[in-house]
Order: C-alpha cells, then structure tokens, then sequence
C-alpha cells in the first residue's frame, strides 16, 4: 500500500515530499529492493510508456525523471550496503565540442530509473575520457551523446578509442540528428530515439 505513495509520487511528480515518504518506507522497515522495484522503477517505466503513447512530453518526463532521482538519492546508501544489486555500470556523455545536455541528463536519469548504476562524465567529453572512465568504474555500456551533425564523427573516434584500448564494452548512442544507419555505420551496439527506449536498450545490451 504505501510503495504505491512512492510509486504515485513519481507519477504526480512531487519531487519534494518522495524522499520523507521513502524514509518514513524505510523507517517501517520495508525492503529497499521493493521501494525500488516496484516504488521507483515502476513508475518510471510508467512514464516511458505514457510517453511513448504520446500521453506525456519531455517536460512532464523530466519532471519525473527528477522526482525518482530526489528518491533515489535515500535509497542510493542502502543500495551498496546490500539488498538490490545494479542492472549494471553505464558510462555517459555528451561527446567532444558538443555541449548539448538536456537529452543526455535525461537518458541518464532513466537509466538510473531503471536500476542501472550511471557515471555521467558531462559535457564536451574527449575519446580518451570516455576510455578512463570504462576502466575505473568497470563499466559494461557506454552512452554517447551528441546534438549537431559536426560533433557526430566525435562518436566514431570514441567507439575507436574504446575498441583500441581493447575494451570489452558496449555503445549505445543518441541525440536528434543520430540514426541508426549511423550507428551502424560507426559500428556502434545500438541506438535509441529517446529516453524510454535507451532504458530498454540498455537492458539487451546489459543481458
Ligand atoms: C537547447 C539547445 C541548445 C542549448 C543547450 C543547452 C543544454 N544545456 O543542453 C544551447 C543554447 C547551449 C545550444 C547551443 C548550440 N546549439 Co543547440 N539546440 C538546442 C535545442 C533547442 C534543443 C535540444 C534539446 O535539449 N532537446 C530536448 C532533448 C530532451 O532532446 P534530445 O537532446 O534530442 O534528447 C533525446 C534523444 O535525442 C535521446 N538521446 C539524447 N542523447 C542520447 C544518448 C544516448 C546514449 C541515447 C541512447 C539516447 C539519447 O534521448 C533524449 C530524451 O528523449 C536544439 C533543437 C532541437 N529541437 O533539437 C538545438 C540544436 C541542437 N542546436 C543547434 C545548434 C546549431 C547549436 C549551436 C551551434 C548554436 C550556435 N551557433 O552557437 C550551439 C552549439 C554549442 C555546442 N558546442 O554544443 C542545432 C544543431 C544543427 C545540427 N544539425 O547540427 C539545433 C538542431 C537547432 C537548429 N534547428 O538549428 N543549443
């Protein structure tokens, strides 16, 4: 009964009362891998669909995106400390002289949504950054980002750089003028055309 609170509040986007409700959760002793499931993950899973059907637009998506990070934030601690496991480690960012973030922050907050454990490197991100980062977190997909078509060739060299550091690690890339031919293209692991579907993405290419 009171997971639906949490799993409700993402939906209503009350981004400042969801951490008391999933403290008061926690409080009465309720399992974290639950309030995430079927608290957290849920209701965002939710909000792709409706978004997917047209029945939500990107505000309103950020908008829950933000609410499940404000109750992620609690139930992050306990996490580690035993309990849910991460659907796996994401690597993202926006890619060398690109700046564009929106898009980038918001695939990151789904994917966190959706149970994954997600390093964002940010903005304007150099190939070799990206390679570092693999490597100190352990990480099994990298997202990039990129919004203008001259920042594009700087995913190419990234899947370069990556696949000559002898990574063992999966691409998925996005952002409005990437398509799939391109991820092709680039040789890439797969493209998404939003933040719905990169969680989906994601949990194929995790498998
Ligand atoms: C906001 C914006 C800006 C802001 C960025 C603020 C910020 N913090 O991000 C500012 C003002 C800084 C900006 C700057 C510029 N911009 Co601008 N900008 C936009 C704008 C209006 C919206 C982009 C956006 O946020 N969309 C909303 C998000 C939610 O959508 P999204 O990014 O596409 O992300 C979704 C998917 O693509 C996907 N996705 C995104 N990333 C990823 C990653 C992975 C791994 C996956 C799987 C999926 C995925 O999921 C997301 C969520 O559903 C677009 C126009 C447009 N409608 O796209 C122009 C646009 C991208 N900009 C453009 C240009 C030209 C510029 C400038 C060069 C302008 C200038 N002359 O200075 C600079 C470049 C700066 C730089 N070096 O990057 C052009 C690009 C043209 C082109 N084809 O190359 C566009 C298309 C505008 C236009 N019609 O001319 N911009």
């Amino acid at each position: 009964m009171a997971i639906k609170d949490v799993y409700q509040a993402v939906l209503d986007f009350e981004e400042d009362s969801i951490a008391g409700l999933i403290e008061k959760e926690l409080a009465a002793g309720t399992n974290v891998d639950q309030l995430l499931q079927e608290g957290l993950i849920s209701a965002m899973d939710a909000v792709g669909k409706s978004f997917s059907e047209g029945e939500l637009f990107v505000p309103e998506m950020l908008m829950a995106a933000q609410t499940m990070k404000a109750g992620l934030e609690v139930l992050k601690p306990k996490l580690g400390a035993g309990g849910a496991s991460s659907a796996g480690v994401i690597v993202i960012g926006t890619v060398k002289g690109d700046l564009h973030d929106i898009g980038k922050n918001l695939v990151g907050m789904m994917l966190e949504g959706g149970g994954f454990e997600v390093f964002d490197l940010g903005v304007d991100v150099e190939p070799k950054t990206f390679v570092d980062a693999v490597k100190q977190h352990n990480a099994k997909i990298v997202g990039l980002s990129a919004l203008l078509t001259t920042t594009m060739p700087a995913m190419e060299e990234t899947v370069g750089a990556l696949k000559e550091a002898g990574l063992n690690v999966k691409v998925m890339i996005g952002g409005a003028p990437v398509t799939q031919a391109y991820a092709d293209k680039i040789g890439a692991s797969g493209y998404s055309e939003d933040a719905p579907s990169a969680v989906e993405l994601a949990r194929n290419l995790a498998k």
